[in-house]
């Protein structure tokens, strides 16, 4: 018989993790950890553990039938809740498993989506998470139905799971184009935004979920970002003036962490959250080190970057926790992979001057177009920016010349230092407007 669920609100969830491991994948020594890591994050009391090898996945079950017969011994011995797989699940197979074991079934997507929905705090990134958690249960709204008659909700039912219930699929196809409406908006102020304060390089940390991008931040500028052993502990973008020795002022953001198989709805959702990182000068891509999955977390947030489009960007790959490795041949094997990479300790403060050095040759490779207001008695400014730029234009005024100049992001330390003020130039941005106006004009005529 179907047992009823008595989650209470300070009771955690008690839960079962499970995996089937197919022949093509490289699970490594402790296939759940991971796993658990989420599992714990979303709140529940992890109580078991159960890992299949097979060639493939059960059509109906996922688990071959043994397997999910343990399952349900496992419920029964722990009273447990739930079961969460480490893999993706049909509908109709966790309809199945539900039946088969008693306990609530969720797959890796739903508890990243209830941990994403239970952490979000700003406006945006509460729009983003509800578009994906509905983008994922919209062809699950039969299944939705059934839990109606559960007393309470546990993982995996947070968030718009809750409004979800009352909603039949037409209104969620209607909230989730006006959720896309809004977060197109947002996503395009975001854009004005970010691109209004070009007149600094920008650099952006990005990298798998607990490689340590806030403790970073905190290490090279004084952020004060929440830094935690937690997975997902950051899910909004922070930026702070970072004062690059020997360079100049350059912003540096933070933001939220990937992992493998991020749900693609939520990578898309998350656009406007991920701006920054989008229109950044240069990528510091954060890597534990010390994690025995290392090289495929790199290979995972690689992934995540290719599905934003920014692949290509510039990218310094900053190889953390070196302070945890007591294995010299460790490291070794990281960096005979990744020989440009650069080791550090963002706890310790290890290495961190070699990566202040390889950021600001980085940035040297970069250019800003930029409008610099300059002081009339300045001279010097002004022969700095001819000497490190190329001028476009000067236009003189009584109080102040505007200097139009494309400079490299690297020596915009003095400019910095001396300029009234300092604006993109939109005069690249009117030289293409006038060219596009001609070529139409002539295709007119
Ligand atoms: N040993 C060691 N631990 C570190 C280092 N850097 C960060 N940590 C720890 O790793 C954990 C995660 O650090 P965070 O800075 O929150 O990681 P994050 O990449 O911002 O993670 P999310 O925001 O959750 O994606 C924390 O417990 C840190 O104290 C390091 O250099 N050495
Ligand atoms: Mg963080």
């Amino acid at each position: 018989m179907q047992k009823t669920y008595k989650v209470q609100d300070d009771e955690p969830e008690r839960s079962i993790l499970a995996r089937l491991i197919t022949p093509d994948q490289n699970p490594g020594d402790d296939p759940l950890e991971e796993l658990h890591g989420l599992a714990t994050t979303a709140g529940t009391d992890v109580v078991d553990e159960l890992v299949q090898r097979r060639s493939s996945a059960d059509h109906s079950t996922y688990m071959g039938k043994g397997k999910v017969e343990e399952l349900r011994l496992m419920v029964q011995k722990h009273d447990a809740d739930l079961i969460v797989f480490d893999n993706d699940l049909t509908p109709a197979q966790i309809r199945n498993l539900e039946k088969a074991t008693g306990a609530k079934v969720i797959d890796r997507t739903e508890l990243i989506l209830d941990i994403f929905a239970a952490g979000a705090r700003t406006h945006e990134s509460r729009l983003a998470v509800e578009l994906a958690q509905l983008e994922y249960s919209l062809p699950r709204l039969k299944r939705m139905w059934t839990h109606l008659s559960r007393q309470a909700m546990g993982v995996g039912m947070r968030g718009p799971g809750e409004k979800q219930l009352e909603v039949d699929r037409r209104l969620a196809q209607k909230r989730i184009s006006d959720l896309k409406a809004e977060l197109k908006q947002v996503e395009e102020r975001r854009e004005r935004q970010v691109s209004a304060r070009k007149e600094a390089p920008t650099v952006s940390l990005v990298g798998y979920t607990n490689a340590g991008k806030s403790t970073l931040m905190n290490a090279l500028t004084d952020a004060n970002v929440l830094a935690q052993d937690k997975l997902f502990a950051t899910l909004d973008t922070r930026t702070r003036r970072w004062n690059l020795p020997g360079w100049g002022t350059v912003l540096l953001s933070d933001t939220v962490g990937f992992i493998r198989d991020l749900p693609h709805s939520l990578v898309a959702s998350f656009k406007s959250t991920l701006e920054e990182t989008r229109q950044a000068d240069l990528l510091l891509h954060v890597a534990d080190a010390s994690s025995p999955t290392v090289f495929d977390q790199i290979a995972a947030v690689y992934a995540v970057l290719k599905e934003l489009g920014i692949e290509e960007k510039d990218t310094l790959l900053v190889l953390n926790k070196i302070d945890a490795i007591h294995n010299p041949a460790i490291l070794n094997r990281v960096l005979d992979r990744y020989p440009n990479a650069i080791p550090v300790s963002a706890r310790s403060n290890k290495g961190l001057g070699c990566l202040i050095e390889a950021v600001g040759e980085a940035l040297g490779r970069e250019f800003l177009d930029i409008a610099v207001e300059v002081a009339p008695s300045d001279g010097k400014l002004l022969g700095y920016l001819s000497s490190k730029g190329e001028v476009l234009s000067r236009e003189f005024g009584d109080e102040s010349t505007i200097v139009h100049v494309r400079m490299p992001a690297g020596a915009m330390g003095p400019v910095h230092k001396s300029a009234l003020s300092i604006k993109p130039s939109t005069l690249m941005d009117e030289a293409k407007a006038a060219e596009e106006a001609s070529a139409n004009s002539s295709e007119v005529a």
